[in-house]
């Protein structure tokens, strides 16, 4: 097997689960009580502003009380000792991964703690509500949004993303269902240039025949333990 130098990473809801944030689509899961047509399109945003509002206010309050676990510590201290490339592809929409130290994070579904006016598309971080639709600080228009990439919206930065996983020689797909496209799509397209394509997840997903190896238990646990051999691996080159 050739040696490991870049890296890509793709997060989604289940690496925060043991931090308290809900994922989508366990039981008791943010689907539980919304539909997604009902929440997560532009068309819900037009349909019914409030609902929609609210449904991210709840969300951004959440983020603001949640802290990061040690499957987030261990990807930043990765993060910090990888000397060659390594890129963190987020689907989610709290700054855990940030909060625990990580820097090389892209959030390709935007981030729950950013407002986007659509009215002069300046994005700015934003920690209160948007329930109550506040004038933007820079044009003053009443046209605040969350900044996230809803169903049928074109996620962030995926020029980056592609390029990162045609350089990747490991892919590591960690707490995400595997249901959701382009995201779903990435273990694929890493494998057509040549990856390795790890697992670390609860249980099987949608996307685990595409893996090489898949890991199951819960992220706090064996993240830090994948994250632990990789730079043990390092100190013994
Ligand atoms: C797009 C932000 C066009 C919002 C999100 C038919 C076929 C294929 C595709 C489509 C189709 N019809 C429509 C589409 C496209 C659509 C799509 O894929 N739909 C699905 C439903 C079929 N995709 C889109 O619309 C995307 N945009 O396609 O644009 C385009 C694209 C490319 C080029 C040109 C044009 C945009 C999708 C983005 C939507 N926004 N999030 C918000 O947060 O509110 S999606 C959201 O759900 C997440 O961000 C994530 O992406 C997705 C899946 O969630 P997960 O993170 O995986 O969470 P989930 O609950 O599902 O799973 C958790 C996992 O963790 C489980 O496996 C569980 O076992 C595990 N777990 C739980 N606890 C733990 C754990 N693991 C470890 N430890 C634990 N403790």
């Amino acid at each position: 097997m050739q040696p490991i130098r870049n890296i890509v990473i793709l997060t989604g809801a289940g690496i925060s689960a043991e931090s308290g944030l809900q994922t989508f689509r366990a039981a008791d899961g943010l689907w539980e009580d919304h539909r997604v047509e009902d929440v997560a399109t532009p068309e819900a945003f037009a349909r019914d502003p409030d609902l929609v509002q609210a449904f991210y206010d709840m969300r951004r309050e959440g983020i603001l009380a949640a802290q990061p676990n040690p499957a987030h510590a261990a990807l930043a201290r990765l993060d910090a000792q990888w000397p060659g490339e390594l890129l963190i592809v987020t689907q989610n929409i709290d700054d855990l991964h940030e909060r625990a130290g990580a820097r090389r994070v892209l959030h390709m579904h935007g981030e729950g703690l950013a407002a986007w006016c659509t009215a002069c598309d300046s994005r700015m971080p934003w920690t209160g509500t948007l329930r109550d639709d506040p004038p933007c600080p820079i044009c003053h228009a009443h046209a605040l949004r969350p900044d996230i990439v809803w169903f049928g919206e074109m996620p962030y930065r995926m020029d980056e993303i592609f390029a990162a996983l045609r350089e990747a020689d490991l892919f590591v797909s960690i707490g995400t269902s595997g249901a959701v496209y382009p995201a779903a799509g990435f273990v694929q397209q890493a494998r057509e240039c040549g990856a390795e394509a790890l697992e670390l997840n609860l249980e099987r997903s949608q996307g685990s025949g595409w893996f090489h190896e898949s890991r199951l238990g819960p992220a706090s646990a064996i993240v830090p333990e994948w994250v632990e051999e990789m730079l043990e691996g390092l100190r013994s080159r």
